[in-house]
């Protein structure tokens, strides 16, 4: 998005925010684009001031538990305790996972992530939960033996996560959208981090062209220049590079592509066009 707007991706103030504080940063202004772990629900977008504007990672609530609980489903958590954080979308998820299913969970709440990760592996509750993708961050990051935790099969919710801006600013809002599009879009065409300067000087492709801006200008429309798009793939690559980077199989986290997939490889992600 800096690359795009203000044609240097390193001019960019980041801020950390925890669960609890990341609506109101965004509302006050402190933030311009709340890009987190956050899910979108009609709630959020019709009631925060705030608009969501397209999805970056379709996810899903999972739980994780200690391999020696020989808990093989979420099924058998019946009556336990499971560690959650205030805030999310997760607790209600758990709430009402446990009721459809006559599960009689008992949630213990933290308001911190620290402290509800902390709480799960000093054994305070049988398992953890929140979006499958934090799990997998937890368990790498803080177990102090990744394989003694197993992350449950069951995904209970849907949990489609992406960028948030403040309402009132169409101009910005479609910046952040069409940005999301553009690189999913360059990775559906080929277009890579590695190939863009080649493209641009010599690509016959139509679609191609327009979004590298060889031929039609769609900067201008959003008040941007007609590099926009070629600078922010030169930047970070496209959407499947950011991905495999930073969550992908070979990264840290190790997660499947699955439902992130693009439209014609069996996934979800279907770029509008940017014509
Ligand atoms: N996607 C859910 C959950 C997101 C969420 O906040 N998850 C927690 C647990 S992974 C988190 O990121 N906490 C970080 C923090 O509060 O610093 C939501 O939007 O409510």
């Amino acid at each position: 998005m800096a690359a795009a707007t203000l044609g240097d991706a390193e001019k960019v103030k980041y801020v950390p925010l925890n669960a609890q504080q990341r609506f109101t940063a965004l509302q006050s202004g402190e933030v311009d684009v709340l890009s987190r772990n956050t899910t979108f629900s009609l709630t959020r977008d019709a009631s925060l001031g705030l608009h969501v504007t397209g999805v970056t990672y379709y996810d899903g609530q999972g739980f994780m538990v200690p391999v020696k609980s020989k808990i093989k489903s979420a099924k058998q958590l019946k009556g336990q305790t499971v560690c959650v954080q205030s805030g999310t979308t997760t607790e209600k998820n758990l709430t009402d996972y446990s009721k459809a299913n006559g599960l009689g969970i008992k949630p213990v709440v933290f308001e911190q992530l620290e402290a509800a990760e902390n709480a799960y592996f000093t054994g305070r509750c049988i398992a953890y939960t929140t979006d499958a993708s934090g799990l997998a961050s937890t368990r790498n990051k803080v177990a102090k033996v990744p394989a003694d935790h197993v992350i449950l099969p069951e995904l209970i919710s849907k949990e489609p996560l992406g960028p948030m801006v403040r309402r009132g600013d169409d101009e910005w809002f479609a910046i952040v959208k069409w940005t999301i599009h553009g690189l999913l879009e360059s990775e559906e065409y080929g277009i890579t981090q590695a190939n863009v300067d080649a493209l641009k000087a010599s690509s016959t492709d139509p679609v191609v062209k327009r979004i590298l801006g060889v031929s039609d200008d769609t900067g201008k429309l959003l008040g941007l220049d007609k590099e926009w798009m070629a600078r922010a793939i030169k930047a970070t690559g496209n959407y499947g590079e950011i991905f495999e980077r930073n969550v992908g199989p070979k990264s840290a986290l190790g997660l499947p592509r699955g439902a992130n997939n693009q439209w014609n490889k069996g996934g979800l992600m279907y770029a509008y066009p940017i014509r």
